[in-house]
């Protein structure tokens, strides 16, 4: 399955080779049983995660790029901002609210949200609207297992997420930069794709703070803009939801947002992308439609005319 995801990029392509190597060798000599992944987190904590089939064999960023080059405009506009300001937000306690046409609405915190669920390491292929693009080894697990804990209604047929707003704590929601919170939508068979995320960590540790701690959604057949951080609100709902980037510009950002070479953002193409990582001779490769995905979910939107629902 990985091979047809396959880019050409190579590890030597990007640049933590050595580190993740380094990684594999520290899990091997820590003892940790063969199929499941290990590291000590950043508080300390350790993370263990069983390795997804749904994997790309693609070279994984560096943790410097994916915790260096974010967008999370909370923090402010610039790639910079997140990492240089996100430090700041309280991520504990976190409380996360059900909501809508579920059996078991209520406010969660993250570790009740997904007890009994078990971890697992995705390494996805990640397409920013503005095409560049990454290769993350996200942990966390299917979406698909927590609405089915919470209870999904009959009549529910979207999914609608709300990042935290917290104006004393994000220097961009003080500076009004969007009109947060945050929000995003998915429709319901979307939502339960086994491929959609809710994750809790990357590279083996807990989510970094400018990665969307401590729970954010990771969708990555679609434009990146669609995986909001630092959830605090998913409602069911059965009205499809207005995304933050569609009500500010609807001609440019679609509710679908699904990666398409052949649907040009109204100011630049979308036919390749600039793998983060590189440096100056940095590849730019094909993008692939569905951002490679499609075996998994073209069937989603199968008599739909992906050019008008963009
Ligand atoms: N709450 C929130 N979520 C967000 C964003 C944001 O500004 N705020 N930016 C989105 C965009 S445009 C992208 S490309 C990804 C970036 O995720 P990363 O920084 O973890 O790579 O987060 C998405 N989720
Ligand atoms: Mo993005």
């Amino acid at each position: 399955m990985a091979e047809r995801w396959n880019t050409g990029l190579r590890w030597s392509d990007v640049t933590p080779r050595a580190a993740f190597l380094d990684r594999r060798r520290f899990l091997a000599t820590a003892g940790l049983g063969i199929g499941t992944l290990a590291f000590a987190g950043i508080a300390g904590a350790k993370i263990a995660a069983t390795p997804s089939p749904y994997s790309t064999d693609e070279a994984p960023n560096s943790l410097e790029d994916i915790t260096g080059y974010n967008n999370f405009y909370e923090f402010g506009f610039d790639k910079s901002d997140p990492a240089r300001h996100a430090g700041a937000m309280t991520t504990a306690p976190w409380s996360v609210r059900v909501e809508g046409l579920v059996d078991r609405p209520g406010d969660y915190a993250p570790d009740d949200l997904l007890k009994g669920i078990a971890l697992e390491e995705r390494i996805y292929r990640f397409r920013c609207v503005e095409a560049w693009s990454m290769v993350i080894p996200w942990i966390g697990v299917p979406l698909a297992s927590v609405l089915a804990r919470v209870g999904v209604q009959p009549g529910a047929r979207y999914v609608r997420f709300e990042s935290l707003a917290r104006a004393d704590e994000m220097p961009g929601v003080a500076a009004g930069l969007l009109d947060f919170p945050y929000r995003e939508g998915l429709r319901i068979d979307e939502a339960m794709h086994p491929l959609t995320l809710l994750a809790t960590g990357l590279y083996g540790e807990a989510m970094p703070k400018q990665n969307g701690a401590p729970i954010r959604l990771v969708v990555p057949w679609k434009y990146g803009f669609k995986s909001a951080k630092s959830l605090v609100k998913i409602s069911l709902t059965n009205e499809q939801p207005v995304s933050t980037w569609q009500m500010l510009q609807p001609k440019e950002y679609g509710f679908y947002a699904n990666v398409n070479p052949e649907v040009d953002h109204p100011r630049w193409s979308q036919a390749s992308e600039r793998r983060i990582g590189g440096g100056l001779f940095a590849k730019r490769v094909d993008t692939l439609k569905f951002n490679g995905y499609g075996d998994l979910v073209a069937g989603l939107y199968a008599g739909q005319d992906l050019a008008v629902d963009y």
